[in-house]
């Protein structure tokens, strides 16, 4: 059966590591470490490496999902994250303090992998108070020259996150 890799990735705290734990088949892999800078009012903990976990399709297709380090600093583990992968997703979460421009900082640092991939995005904690529309991001998605599906999801909940990847992955069966 196919293999397909698939990256996730956001701001800390959007919940890609929660996102795995909820959908992976096996134990996943974390390498979460305690936080030490401004990031440790935020979380206690905080990946610096990458997280991993595997999730077998209805089709019977394997999918191996890679968690990107938040923070920027970590920035450079992205390039070796993203080595043959197939399609991103992009966590934006709106209790930071501005989603739409963090959601733009992701589709620059990726555009890259994006030129030859497929993306989806999750919208986390739309319950928030300053949380923008929807309409907003397809707008940021929009003035980019992008279109691709955005979902609201709550990722600690597994059927979320399988929607996500599912999305995802039928985004990529035009271009296989
Ligand atoms: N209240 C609330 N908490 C959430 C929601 N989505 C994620 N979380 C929590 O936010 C945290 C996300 O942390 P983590 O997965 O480590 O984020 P990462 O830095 O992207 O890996 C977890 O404690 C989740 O339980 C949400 O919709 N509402
Ligand atoms: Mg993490």
């Amino acid at each position: 059966m196919p293999e397909i890799k698939l990256i996730i990735t956001g701001p800390p705290g959007a919940g890609k590591t929660t996102a795995i734990e909820a959908i992976s088949e096996t134990p996943p892999v974390r390498t979460d470490t305690r936080t030490t800078d401004d990031l440790s009012s935020v979380k206690d903990e905080t990946t610096v490496a990458m997280d991993f976990g595997e999730i077998t399709l209805e089709s019977g297709e394997k999918v191996f999902l890679y968690g990107t380090p938040g923070q920027r600093r970590f920035e450079f583990m992205w390039k070796i994250l993203v080595e043959g992968g197939l399609g991103l997703i992009i966590l934006v979460d709106c209790s930071r303090p501005d989603p739409i421009d963090d959601l733009k900082m992701y589709l620059e640092n990726f555009s890259d992998f994006i030129e030859r991939t497929g993306v989806v995005v999750g919208i986390t904690r739309t319950s928030e108070p300053d949380a923008p529309e929807l309409t907003e991001f397809y707008e940021c998605l929009e003035s980019n020259d992008r279109v691709f599906p955005i979902l609201d999801v709550d990722i600690r909940e597994r059927e979320d996150v399988a929607l996500l990847i599912n999305a995802l992955v039928s985004t990529l069966e035009f271009s296989r």
